[in-house]
């Protein structure tokens, strides 16, 4: 399953992201380091469900509108130095590392200062938080790589040494493939001798591999309370931004589950259905104002822009019976695979069960009905037959 990680300085809203993506209960407090041990759970990318072009819903979706599930990691706060150990230190940057992309919780309102401690909005500058993350997690990377550079001056003294391979074992444990130390290796200037390196390249090494392994997408979460010259000025930094409410978002689900108000995480705006309080209409018609500035919560929008855009995967349905798009038991569009993109037929059929993918002979789009070439790249809301001797 694909994993992201929330992430951020103490009391920017993280749990509260969580608690309403993942519906589960975990701690929201106005105090640094509410959160200590990691929650982990699982939330969901919202695409279009294929059976819209079939005549009838498939019974997974809710009226076309598809969740596939990929996990929620909520940590404690980062605060400056945490590489060092401040704060909560290291422990949570480990947690961090088999996250595939990060969202970077901001306090967009300026309410709460570096450390998290509450402050008059508007006085803190969520600007310093932008670039917070990503150097506390490459500072923590470049302390790994030079603890361990010794066994790979060690094995540089063997002939078959390989500098790809030496690296890809030592990053491998904060999630660099093969192919990301390949390429970080052809964009990086470096001395052949393992010996010739120098902190400075070193540190290129760690910054580039955190780069391509754990993206970031900025959450400027509060955007209720937030300065909008706030939202314009993050909007204006390199990284993608989604203006967020969490607050609101766990408010509207609350809501959704009580009956009262008619929304799916993602929609743009919601209804109201059941009966309400005054106070609490006040109370949703303010969320409304925020949503139709910046068409919803921002919950839904930052999964789906770290999954969607960031990651760049695509969703793919096999099904068994290619007319039917059903599994041997009937089901209709029982699974959805979250697949990079330029995956192929195989690539799913792996994705399926590696004896599945072992034993494929070939694969059929179930919209034509016709034989999908070996190397065909998927796209978003293909449906697949796999044809394999394990099924
Ligand atoms: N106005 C407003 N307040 C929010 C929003 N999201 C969270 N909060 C409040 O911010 C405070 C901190 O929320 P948490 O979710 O506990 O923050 P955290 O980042 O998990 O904090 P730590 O676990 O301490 O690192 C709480 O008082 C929340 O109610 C939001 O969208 N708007
Ligand atoms: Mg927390």
């Amino acid at each position: 399953m694909l994993s992201i990680a929330l992430a951020g300085k103490p009391n920017a809203g993280k749990s509260t992201f969580y608690k309403a993506a993942t519906q589960a209960d975990v701690d929201v407090g106005n105090y640094p380091f509410t959160t200590i041990d990691p929650n982990r759970g699982v939330t969901h990318a919202r695409t279009r469900c294929p059976c819209l072009d079939r005549e009838e819903r498939c019974g997974n979706c809710e009226d076309g509108t598809r969740y596939v599930p990929v996990e929620l990691l909520d940590v404690a706060g980062l605060v400056p130095g945490a590489h060092e150990g401040r704060g909560l230190g290291n422990q949570f940057l480990d947690a961090l590392t088999n996250a595939d992309v990060i969202l970077n919780v901001v306090d967009a309102s300026g309410g709460t200062n570096e450390e998290g401690e509450p402050v008059e909005v508007g006085t803190y500058d969520p600007l310093e938080e932008v670039d917070f993350v990503e150097e506390e997690l490459e500072q923590w990377l470049t302390g790994i790589i030079d603890r361990n550079w010794e066994s790979v001056e060690r094995k540089s003294r063997s002939p078959d040494f390989d500098i790809d391979d030496a690296l890809t074992e030592m990053l491998t444990g904060f999630g660099a493939t093969e192919h990301d130390v390949a390429a970080s290796l052809r964009s990086l200037d470096y001395p052949t001798d393992p010996m010739q390196w120098e902190d400075e390249d070193r540190e290129k090494l760690a910054r580039d591999i955190r780069a391509r392994t754990k993206p970031i997408v900025l959450v400027a979460n509060k955007a209720d309370i937030a300065p909008e010259e706030n939202l314009e000025r993050l909007r204006e930094t390199d990284k993608p931004v989604v203006p967020t409410t969490a607050d609101g978002e766990l408010a509207l689900r609350k809501a959704a589950e009580a009956g009262v108000v008619e929304y799916l995480p993602g929609d743009e705006e919601f209804e109201i259905v059941g009966d309400i309080s005054d106070a609490q209409a006040e109370g949703l018609e303010k969320i409304r104002e925020v949503m139709a500035e910046y068409g919803g919560t921002g919950v839904q929008q930052s999964i789906n822009r770290a999954v969607y855009d960031v990651l760049d995967v695509l969703t793919a349905y096999p099904v068994q019976n290619e007319t039917k798009w059903t599994d041997g038991t009937g089901e209709m569009l029982p699974d959805a695979f979250l697949l990079p993109r330029g995956s192929t037929p195989k690539d799913l059929a792996y994705a399926v069960h590696s004896d599945i993918g072992e034993g494929y002979l070939h694969a059929v789009n179930a919209r034509s009905n016709r034989r999908i070439a070996e190397d065909y790249e998927l796209d978003e809301g293909d449906v697949v037959k796999i044809v394999s001797t394990a099924s």
